[in-house]
């Protein structure tokens, strides 16, 4: 196959999960600005998600956040996406918003809080069988403000507890995604700081708990596709919440701040086959859109993630592997170049002329009239819950 032809094949085959907060407002601690035409309820959310799907052709999927889409039913939500064109995703659970959770959820020392945020993960679960959503992804905030304040060590035995229980009440073809974040809201400890943390409990939970990697979840300088690529190799990639950042958790829209670094991190993806669905990595979209136009922006994302992995699909991978063993630093470095510095532009517009689709999935939106639509119809639009 030509190189351009495996490109577009590679980006055929990959699917971006969208998430329902991102159509939401959303902003600072200091302020958020409404945006005209904003979703009422989880069912706009949906309908604005499915948007993005038809005119990229590369959206199927919707990741929901509880409580911030509860429903009295999820059958019937779910009942909605599919008629929608779209499927459920991850369901996000929250312990984090609730005044029980400021020592912590899982990991408080008070038992009865414990219990009452492992049942909020139960819950999601029973959320994820009416919905058929695959993915519990969970993060968590706790974690503790001044040395001394609780036991380091007796907080990692609380939260093993808490996942050991809801691990075993996942059914047999749903995964538990265990998020990590280096630090905020909490800046002493984090009880799940980083990979490794993840990836231990992981390991001890079993074959169906696996790390989430939050592009803006470590310290600046940090090499993820490092992480990325051992944690492929070890089966324990379970999927990515992709954003930027400039400076901490910005969630701003992945490949805008550092497209070089999707690059990397889809080039670690793409030479280990991991883009193929089969291998169930999740590529998820954890943005907040606080002052451009939400759909716009989603759908630019998603974008972004298609050209990042059509470059890493264009590299040469014999010609690296040559110059690798040749031990060639500056050949193995300019295939990888080589194949960044490429306009993959044309290639993707072309690709979605073959599938049906306009080759400009934006300016496809601008001319679609949706927004003018959901604009009048839509009044008092929800908040994402972020910011607030
Ligand atoms: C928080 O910083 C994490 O990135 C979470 O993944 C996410 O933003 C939140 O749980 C919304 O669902
Ligand atoms: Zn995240
Ligand atoms: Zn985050």
């Amino acid at each position: 196959m030509r190189h351009e032809d495996a490109a577009k094949a590679a980006v055929r085959g990959l699917g971006v999960e969208t998430a329902s907060w991102a159509y939401a407002n959303s902003g600072t601690r200091f302020k958020v600005f409404p945006q005209p035409g904003v979703p009422r309820d989880p069912y706009e959310k949906i309908d604005d998600a499915a948007v993005v799907h038809r005119l990229t052709g590369a959206a199927p999927t919707v990741a929901l956040h509880i409580p911030w889409d509860e429903v009295d039913d999820y059958t019937a939500l779910a009942a909605h996406a599919r008629d929608q064109g779209v499927r459920i995703g991850a369901i996000n659970a929250n312990v984090f918003q609730d005044d029980d959770y400021k020592l912590g959820s899982v990991t408080n020392p008070d038992p009865g809080v414990r219990r009452k945020a492992t049942d909020h993960l139960l819950e999601c679960i029973d959320i994820m069988d009416a919905t058929g959503s695959k993915d519990l992804k969970l993060w968590f905030a706790d974690g503790t403000n001044y040395p001394g304040q609780d036991s380091i060590r007796a907080r990692q035995d609380r939260l093993a507890e808490a996942l050991a229980e809801t691990y075993g009440r996942l059914g047999a073809d749903q995964r538990m995604l265990l998020e990590y974040k280096l630090f905020e809201p909490a800046f002493y400890s984090t009880d799940v700081p980083d990979w490794g943390t993840s990836y231990a409990h992981c390991l001890q939970l079993g074959e169906r708990a696996q790390v989430v990697i939050d592009t803006g979840h470590h310290a600046p300088g940090t090499n993820i596709e490092f992480i990325v690529a051992f944690l492929l190799r070890a089966g324990k990639l379970g999927g990515f919440d992709f954003n930027s950042r400039f400076y901490a958790d910005d969630d701003l829209m992945v490949g805008a701040a550092d497209p070089f670094q999707l690059f990397r991190i889809m080039h670690e993806i793409v030479s280990a086959d991991a883009h193929d669905p089969a291998q169930g990595i999740a590529f998820m979209l954890d943005q907040c859109h606080n002052i451009e136009p939400k759909i716009p922006a989603i759908i630019r994302s998603v974008l972004n993630v298609q050209e990042a992995t059509a470059k890493a699909a264009l590299v040469d991978a014999d010609a690296l592997a040559k110059a690798q063993q040749d031990g060639d630093v500056l050949g193995a470095n300019g295939t990888l170049m080589d194949a960044f510095n490429t306009d993959v532009r044309p290639l993707l517009a072309t690709m979605r002329e073959d599938q049906g689709l306009d080759p400009d999935p934006v300016a496809a939106y601008e001319r679609s009239g949706h927004f003018e639509t959901i604009r009048d119809q839509r009044v008092g639009g929800e908040q994402a819950g972020w910011g607030a």
